[in-house]
């Protein structure tokens, strides 16, 4: 049996690129891999690293956990968790940190992009970010991670550091290869579309949440910013934000971007944009809607008390293991 784990920091509401990037890609991972269990976590612990307000952070922990099964996850393939519920994570998370090399931290993108947006109170938290991510992806000997594309460097530092410990200890974790899909593994900013989609932005214009309004998402796609050649092609250095557009349309359709340029090219950006906003909200109306029923029912609390149980009893056998291997305790 394979093992697939990812997860999702509750540091906002989810957006259409969190759903392109990774619940939709795990919702399909399911639908064609058999033989492979399901660990998907709410990374509450991430989110932290930057100022969160407790109420919020309450919220949007349940928001993921509820969006996950409303996006199709099958219950019985996954073991579904919050994070900081399973305490093994953080200290694994430091056992990994006396393997980790202030200069590969250093070297981390989403680091120094954070970083530099943030200026001033910068947390030692988020510098070693990308640690607890290792540990919270070793600690259960994943063989495949599925992520977007701006987590791909810190999955090159997970192998690093899980293949470091096994060089000095001994064979003991398993080494996690990532899967990145082909497209849609960076949905862009509709505002600026140089920048990566991201539930933290400052303006809610520049992203889809996936619990806008009908109305509101078609609003956002229409004022998505284009360009001044006025013909839909897929061109993602001159035409960053009509790429990004076909990109979305090109996912949650299933079709190849050729394809829809075919489709639209002699049609228009306004033709375009109209088409892609009734492709999102019939995408995600009836998302919506089952999130609505997920959160009226107790059916979430009694899915995160067994996805609890099931991921501590792996996660407790791993660290106490791993613990004796390096040396410590009596
Ligand atoms: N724009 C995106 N396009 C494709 N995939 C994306 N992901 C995030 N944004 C995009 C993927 O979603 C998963 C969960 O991400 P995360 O919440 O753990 O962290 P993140 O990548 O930092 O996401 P955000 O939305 O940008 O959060 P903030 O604003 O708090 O930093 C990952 O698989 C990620 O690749």
């Amino acid at each position: 049996m394979k093992r697939i784990v990812s997860g999702i920091k509750p540091s906002g509401t989810l957006t259409l690129g969190n759903y392109i990037g990774a619940i939709r890609q795990f919702v399909q991972l399911q639908q064609t891999l058999s033989d492979t269990e399901f660990f998907l976590f709410v990374a509450d612990m991430h989110a932290i690293t930057v100022e969160q307000d407790p109420a919020q952070l309450k919220k949007h922990i349940r928001e993921i956990a509820a969006m996950y099964l409303a996006a199709g996850l099958d219950q019985d393939k996954t073991v579904l968790f919050i994070q900081s519920e399973i305490q093994e994570h953080v200290e694994l998370g430091y056992l990994l940190q006396s393997l980790t090399y202030m200069g590969e931290l250093e070297r981390m993108t989403q680091y120094k992009d954070k970083a530099k947006k943030q200026e001033t109170g910068i947390t030692s938290a988020l510098f070693t970010y990308p640690v607890l991510m290792a540990a919270d992806i070793i600690l259960y000997d994943a063989d495949y991670v599925p992520v977007g594309e701006d987590q791909k460097q810190h999955l090159e530092i997970t192998r690093d550091i899980a293949t470091r410990f096994n060089n000095r200890y001994g064979s003991f974790f398993k080494i996690p290869e990532p899967i990145i899909p082909k497209i849609g593994a960076r949905i862009m900013d509709l505002q600026n579309p140089e920048q990566k989609m991201s539930k933290s932005s400052s303006s809610d214009k520049g992203y889809i949440a996936l619990l806008d309004d009908p109305k509101v998402i078609t609003k956002k796609i229409k004022s998505a910013v284009t360009d001044s050649y006025g013909k839909v092609q897929y061109d993602p250095i001159n035409q960053p934000g009509v790429a990004n557009l076909l990109q979305i349309y090109a996912t949650l359709t299933n079709q190849e971007i050729d394809t829809i340029v075919d489709q639209y090219q002699t049609l228009g950006y306004k033709n375009f944009k109209e088409d892609l906003a009734v492709v999102v909200v019939d995408t995600l109306v009836p998302i919506q809607k089952k999130y609505q029923e997920i959160l009226a029912s107790n059916l979430l609390d009694h899915i995160l008390d067994q996805g609890r149980t099931r991921a501590q009893e792996i996660a407790v056998k791993k660290l106490t293991k791993c613990k004796r291997l390096i040396g410590l305790g009596r």
